[in-house]
């Protein structure tokens, strides 16, 4: 016989992305949340500087959205995804194709980031060859990508560390390089002047492959993950104009970006240029029930609807189990209401000046090299200690977590994307929390 189990140990949660070891020897447990707050189990109240991980952007407990799932899980729990329909989700579909430019107005369901941009790329492939150009298979991405942890998302991915445990990836990829550069533009307030020149790289990549193998490019238009990373003005125009001229799909990645964290809808308005595809997940359910979805160019859709493919046969063999949930289809219809009822994208639009001067006051603090923001999201890199990358943020994370602040950082920095619902008095709060961490530092 085993032996009993004790009921609230820590050991068999293998927590993801997490220090474990670290974590349970000294565990940070929140039990409540409300607002811009979290409540820790020793009674701290700990506002919320990164929107949970980058998806509350209404902060948290919203009674909209709350009430949603509890009608909606008492009325109708589940329906098969696979040739069944509810309301809720052709609902949430046609009020999200409102919410993007032009054609971007055929959504197709899933239930994360990682999925989103598993799916897009399978749609990418599959749309070339329903068109008869089947020999488009490539992926272009971009080094210090995250487009989640799956095989596909990992393989255009370009965080070396989060590739390297994992054996060969997709084949028929390849990267552009990434387009931080602190030597030319360490503390921009906005969008970097310089690096626009990165996109023409692109063209170098397509000639040696030839244009009528590559399927998609594929790049978060504000890396966030990697830690917040601009586009140089005009270097995602650049790459539009590229994708157009050699017949290739275009994918922005906004499962960060996306529901008003760069004070617009989505990256897509924020820039101004218009992929054939947009990954999204995140703040589409406020992050409280998962789900994500690609959102398409009509013309994406119509190829598939065009094809011979019987009638009784699915156009596309792609789906989970959860796309289109019904409670997640409520969930983020009381998460779109929540965002328009309170104004929230124009709210973080209003406020990015104010985020902007409070951060960039953190410039001149020991071993803070740069300092940037845009919107709502912001980061503050530390000079990493010689041979110790990432330790002087893990220490400010600790910090922060310590004197009543949630930051999040990667590698030596610090990104900072709070809910949209913050006030001017809260940003006030969270810089100069950040601000005496700083000073601490060793
Ligand atoms: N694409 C992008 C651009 C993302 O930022 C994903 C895909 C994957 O989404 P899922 O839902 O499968 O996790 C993401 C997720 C962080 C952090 O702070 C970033 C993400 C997730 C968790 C932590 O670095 N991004
Ligand atoms: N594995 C098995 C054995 C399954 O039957 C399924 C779905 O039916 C999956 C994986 C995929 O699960 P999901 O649709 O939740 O992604």
């Amino acid at each position: 016989m085993n032996a009993p189990q004790r009921t609230n140990n820590l050991d068999a949660y293998w927590m993801p992305f997490t220090a474990n070891r670290q974590f349970k020897s000294a565990p940070r447990m929140l039990v409540g949340a409300e607002g811009m707050y979290y409540r820790s189990d020793d009674g701290r109240t700990i506002l919320d500087g990164t929107s949970g991980l980058w998806c509350c952007n209404a902060g948290h407990n919203r009674p909209k959205i709350t009430a949603a799932i509890q009608k909606q899980a008492a009325e109708l729990d589940y329906v098969p995804a696979f040739q069944m329909g509810h309301p809720k989700v052709f609902e949430l579909a046609s009020r999200l194709a409102t919410l993007f430019p032009g054609d971007l107005d055929r959504i197709f369901f899933t239930n994360s980031g990682s999925e989103s941009v598993e799916s897009a790329l399978k749609i990418a492939n599959a749309y070339h060859r329903v068109r008869g150009e089947g020999t488009r298979y490539r992926w272009i991405g971009r080094e210090r990508a995250y487009h989640g942890v799956n095989y596909g998302g990992m393989s255009v991915g370009g965080i070396g560390g989060n590739r390297k445990s994992f054996g060969p990836l997709m084949t028929g990829v390849d990267h552009l390089r990434h387009t931080h550069d602190l030597a030319r533009n360490a503390f921009t307030k906005g969008l970097p002047e310089h690096g626009a020149e990165l996109a023409d790289e692109l063209e170098r990549i397509i000639a040696l492959h030839d244009p009528s193998t590559i399927s998609a490019v594929i790049v978060e238009p504000m890396a966030g993950s990697t830690g917040v990373l601009l586009p140089p003005k005009g270097y995602l125009q650049k790459l539009r104009a590229i994708c157009d001229r050699h017949g290739i799909l275009l994918v922005f990645d906004e499962v960060i970006t996306g529901f008003g964290r760069l004070g617009a809808p989505f990256a897509v308005d924020a820039f101004g240029v218009i992929p054939d595809m947009v990954t999204i997940a995140k703040g589409l359910t406020n992050g409280v029930i998962p789900m994500g979805a690609v959102v398409a160019r009509r013309g994406i859709y119509d190829a598939f609807m065009a094809a011979e493919t019987p009638r009784h046969l699915p156009e596309l063999p792609h789906g989970y189990t959860y796309s289109g949930n019904p409670v997640a289809s409520a969930a983020a219809l009381g998460t779109l209401e929540t965002y328009d009822d309170e104004g929230l994208f124009e709210r973080a639009a209003a406020m990015a000046p104010v985020w902007e001067e409070a951060l960039h006051g953190l410039r001149g603090l020991p071993h803070v090299i740069d300092v940037r923001n845009y919107g709502l999201v912001g980061a503050v890199e530390l000079d990493p200690i010689a041979g110790a990358p990432a330790q002087r943020a893990f220490a400010a994370y600790l910090d922060a977590f310590a004197s009543g602040l949630l930051i999040r950082t990667t590698g030596d920095i610090i990104a900072l994307s709070p809910p949209l619902i913050i006030s001017e008095d809260e940003i006030g709060r969270l810089t100069d929390t950040l601000r005496a961490v700083l000073q601490r530092l060793t």
